[in-house]
């Protein structure tokens, strides 16, 4: 199956200015009759042809992953682009019609005064179809460019979905582990958008999922930001490495840092979790003896597998991490 990514980079969606600037550098210079015939073709052919992609896109959206549809969601609104879909088809179906009923009313015409002023009205009325649906061509258009940018993440492959608060050294992790290089800062919020690195275990590869930081809060009460790693958790399939901040300068504090583990695991359901108190090289003992104490009382209510102790910029250590995860939960056979 090819991306949604590759498949989107072959779907062009015009605006309706674009149909009107190419129909005036195609515009036929001919008089007569066959001339007035030739105008209203141009612009019949000329508004499907450009609009011919509208169908591609639908097709497309109709096979999207409910991860990918997830991410559309957040920034789109599934009906006004249902509508889209419904206006374009429509004018397309009626511009059909109305070219074959003008044509023959052109040929049927008394004189070429009749033949212009039929001709006129017949490439008036189809080009309204096409202004009508304006915004509409602006909203695909939005929609295509948004999926050409979307993280090339096949929902098939052996996954590790990387996620936790803000700051604890998501990307961090993913940038030692893999073949991604997340920005990482020294503050929360750094990560935007899901994106995807990638580690090799011989033949097979393992996607690792870098998500932006969350808040202990409800679905209903999160931002667009934070909605993108709920896409990711909820509806790609794999297993979960949830990072924790021991340190005293955490953006939250260890309570809300378990509890944010417990809602997570909640929404993943049966998905296997995994728990890394990060930042050990800086953190002192006593802070990290007390975070794998408390995650630990998580994985003995069987809520999370494991809990480990690294330095997510240590990639020896990240990398030993994610290949004992890699292994117990059998992403991939043989290792
Ligand atoms: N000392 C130390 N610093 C770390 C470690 N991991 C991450 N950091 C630092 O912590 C800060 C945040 O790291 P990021 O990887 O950007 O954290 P994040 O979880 O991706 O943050 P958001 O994307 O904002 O949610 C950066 O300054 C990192 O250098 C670690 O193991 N040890
Ligand atoms: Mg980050």
């Amino acid at each position: 199956m090819a991306s949604v990514v590759e498949e989107a980079k072959h779907i062009s969606i015009p605006l309706y200015e674009d149909i009107l600037a190419r129909i005036k550098s195609r515009y036929p210079r001919r008089g007569g009759i066959e001339g007035e015939i030739a105008k209203l073709q141009t612009i019949y052919n000329i508004a499907v042809s450009k609009t011919e992609d509208v169908a591609r896109l639908e097709r497309l959206l109709s096979s999207l992953h409910p991860f990918y549809w997830r991410l559309v969601e957040i920034e789109f609104d599934r009906r006004a682009v249902e509508d889209a879909f419904e206006c374009l088809s429509k004018a397309r179906r009626i511009a059909r019609r109305l070219w074959e009923r003008y044509r023959y009313a052109i040929l049927a015409s008394r004189d070429l005064r009749e033949a212009r002023r039929v001709s006129a009205e017949g490439r008036g009325r189809i080009l309204s179809l096409f202004k009508r649906c304006g915004r509409r061509l602006e909203l695909l258009r939005n929609l295509t460019v948004f999926l050409q940018r979307l993280p090339s993440i096949n929902p098939e492959e052996p996954t590790v979905i990387v996620a936790g608060p803000p700051n604890v050294g998501k990307s961090t992790f993913v940038r030692s582990v893999s073949t991604a290089k997340p920005e990482v800062a020294d503050y929360p919020f750094t990560t935007k958008q899901v994106t995807v690195g990638h580690r090799a275990y011989g033949f097979t590869r393992v996607q690792v999922i870098d998500t932006p930081g969350l808040l202990d809060r409800p679905l209903e009460e999160m931002n667009q930001i934070e909605r993108r790693a709920v896409a990711a958790l909820m509806e790609l399939k794999g297993v979960i490495l949830f990072l924790a901040d021991p340190t005293k300068n955490a953006y939250m504090s260890l309570e809300r840092q378990v509890k944010l583990a417990r809602d997570i695991a909640s929404i993943t359901g049966s998905r296997e979790m995994y728990v890394g108190v990060n930042k050990c090289d800086i953190a002192e003992e006593q802070d990290v003896e007390r975070a794998v104490e408390l995650f630990t009382k998580l994985k003995e209510e069987g809520v999370v597998r494991e809990v480990y102790r690294l330095s997510a910029i240590n990639s020896v250590e990240a990398s030993r991490v994610l290949d004992d995860i890699v292994r117990r939960s059998r992403l991939v056979g043989g290792i």
